[in-house]
């Protein structure tokens, strides 16, 4: 009943942050529940709040005012608490720079190392975020010389292949069997994105290392 109430009210948002707040909130409400073990007082409260921006907050100040007796829920806050330190305190490492930029990015699951070949072909309209709206693979790491060519599915509308640095842009097109492609010569990182789905998370990243 709770999350119900909860989502409705963040129908507002943008999808990925609605699905990301409801992924977090489904976990908060997880441990809450263990930890509250169906103490009724606390769920009363959180549905009493209007802000429902602040899930953590909730699930914390809950376990707070009931005084739950337990030592793990303790435990697991602190946890929860260290891990989100040290992720915030490394700000400027590229691992942590391509998190954030896949962070809406289902499909993302690391770089495909295909370094040593001439050609990569990557997807476009593949299948992975809500239908046909991802590039596959989204990550790629390739060497020096490598020509990527982008295939369109044909599926999920029109895409496009368009650098976030401005080096380079497809035609935004429907077509399956169209292709776009560039040779990438030197070593450098880019990221890269199709501009209807891009907040949903169709972006790309292509990574040229010797
Ligand atoms: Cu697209």
């Amino acid at each position: 009943m709770t999350r119900n109430r909860a989502g409705d009210g963040r129908d507002s948002l943008p999808t990925f942050s609605r699905r990301q707040t409801l992924r977090a909130a489904g976990a908060a409400a997880v441990g809450t529940a263990t930890a509250l073990a169906g103490c009724s007082t606390g769920e009363a409260g959180s549905d009493a709040t209007p802000t429902d921006g602040e899930t953590g907050g909730t699930g914390e100040s809950n376990g707070t005012r009931t005084g739950a007796p337990t030592e793990s829920a303790e435990g697991a806050q602190t946890e929860t608490t260290e891990g989100a330190q040290t992720e915030s305190a490394e700000t400027e490492t590229p691992d942590e720079e391509w998190e954030s930029w896949f962070g809406p990015t289902d499909n993302y699951d690391g770089f495909a190392d295909r370094t040593g070949e001439a050609e990569v072909t990557v997807m476009v309209g593949a299948d992975g975020i809500e239908g046909p709206h991802a590039y596959e693979p989204t990550a790629i790491r390739v060497s020096p010389g490598t020509t990527v060519v982008w295939e369109w599915t044909g599926a999920g509308g029109t895409h496009d292949v368009i650098a976030e640095d401005g080096s380079f842009e497809s035609e935004l097109v429907a077509d399956e069997g169209h292709t776009f492609e560039r040779t990438f010569d030197e070593t450098g990182t880019t990221k890269y994105f199709c501009t209807p789905h891009r907040a949903m998370g169709m972006r790309g990243g292509v990574v040229v290392e010797e």
